[in-house]
């Protein structure tokens, strides 16, 4: 005997679908179910990329993507195997009328007979570049509801952030997380591999209000506009005497989880180089920032809330910064002083 007494294991497994479910139910008749079997056609394909996220490693010894298997299948590329995975998924749904996929140059209008009433804009596998690391990677999503009953049109998709009625991500790592917004804060969720679902582990999570970490590819910064270099240098150089430390897996999932956590600024800003930043405004930084307003923190390009931008195409591109609002308002200190103005 260790003298340790060990908890019983949980028999009242809290997992994603019945936990949306109960959200759901609490709508009352304003709720039709619909919005829940699309997010359990996504955590299907949470399920799937992940598995097959696990398995490239090992593919990858014996073949590049592009390259043919022994059966002389082609083997695809991770990141158009999940776009596949996503497409077939949401697509036999039967609850979504337009997709907008990284993967894809033109958004896909559901046929009439498959069609229902949401809009899915999604990143199938963001941060693949890092796959062959062993890096987390991750799906990020968004999910829209059309403008009017049975129209299924790019207009549709081309909506303020803030119109979005859920979002989340899967993160890719040692264990499959997903996090999700239905618009009534934020959970977390764990793939458990043995039962096959996501099980609730991380309820209600909320940004810290300030943390120490700063989160920005620090090696663009001759590039960075003056308010970013400057407060880069405020919490790297401070009067307390104690710097921020940093962080930067260069995988914006991974990132933005760790900073969901443990607090700090994630950062992606625009520049002198790219006028627009990288990350795309669809499905990278509104999902993002509809997540992180959720939990309590705030979502800024420096100039405006992300939330409240509206897109002209599927593909754009913003500067994008959020995390503890304690930290982002700092930043926004910055963008907002005189001294700075005109160059940002
Ligand atoms: P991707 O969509 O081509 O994967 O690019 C997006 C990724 C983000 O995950 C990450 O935050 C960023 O690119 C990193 O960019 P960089 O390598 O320039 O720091
Ligand atoms: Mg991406």
């Amino acid at each position: 005997m260790s003298g340790i007494e060990e908890a019983p294991p949980s028999t009242d497994l809290i997992t994603l679908t019945r936990h949306v479910l109960g959200d759901q139910l609490r709508l009352g008749s304003a709720a039709t179910g619909d919005l829940t079997l699309l997010l359990t056609a996504i955590q299907v394909t949470s399920k799937f990329i992940a598995t097959n996220v696990r398995r490239a490693r090992l593919i990858n010894l014996v073949g590049l993507a592009g390259e043919q298997n022994v059966q002389g299948e082609d083997q695809k590329k991770l990141d158009v195997l999940s776009d596949d995975i996503m497409v077939n998924a949401l697509r036999a749904s039967g609850k979504c009328a337009v997709l907008v996929s990284e993967e894809r140059e033109n958004a896909i209008i559901i046929e009439e007979k498959n069609r229902g009433k949401y809009c899915v804009v999604f990143d199938p596998l963001d941060g693949s570049s890092n796959i062959d690391a062993g890096v987390n990677v991750g799906t990020i999503f968004g999910i829209y509801q059309v403008l009017n009953d049975g129209s299924a049109s790019l207009e549709d998709v081309l909506q303020q952030g803030s119109k979005m009625v859920a979002a989340g991500y899967t993160m890719y790592g040692s264990s499959a997380n997903l996090i999700l917004s239905t618009g009534q804060g934020v959970n977390g969720y764990t793939l458990d591999a043995a039962l096959g679902e996501f099980i609730l582990t991380h309820p209600d999570i909320q940004i810290p209000p300030r943390g120490k970490i700063y989160s920005f590819n620090e090696g663009n910064s001759m590039f960075f506009h003056e308010p970013v270099n400057a407060y880069l240098h405020s919490i790297k150089y401070p009067a307390s005497g104690k710097p921020y430390s940093a962080r930067y897996i260069g995988s914006m999932v991974a990132d933005v989880h760790r900073t969901f956590l443990y607090g700090g600024i994630f950062g992606y800003p625009d520049d002198k180089k790219s006028k627009s930043g990288k990350l795309r405004l669809l499905y990278e930084a509104f999902p993002m920032a509809f997540l992180t307003e959720q939990a309590g923190g705030v979502a800024t390009t420096g100039k405006q809330r992300i939330l409240d931008i509206v897109p002209k195409n599927i593909h754009e591109r913003c500067s994008c910064f959020l995390g503890s609002k304690d930290d982002v308002n700092d930043l926004l200190k910055f963008y907002n002083d005189p001294k700075y103005a005109d160059k940002s």
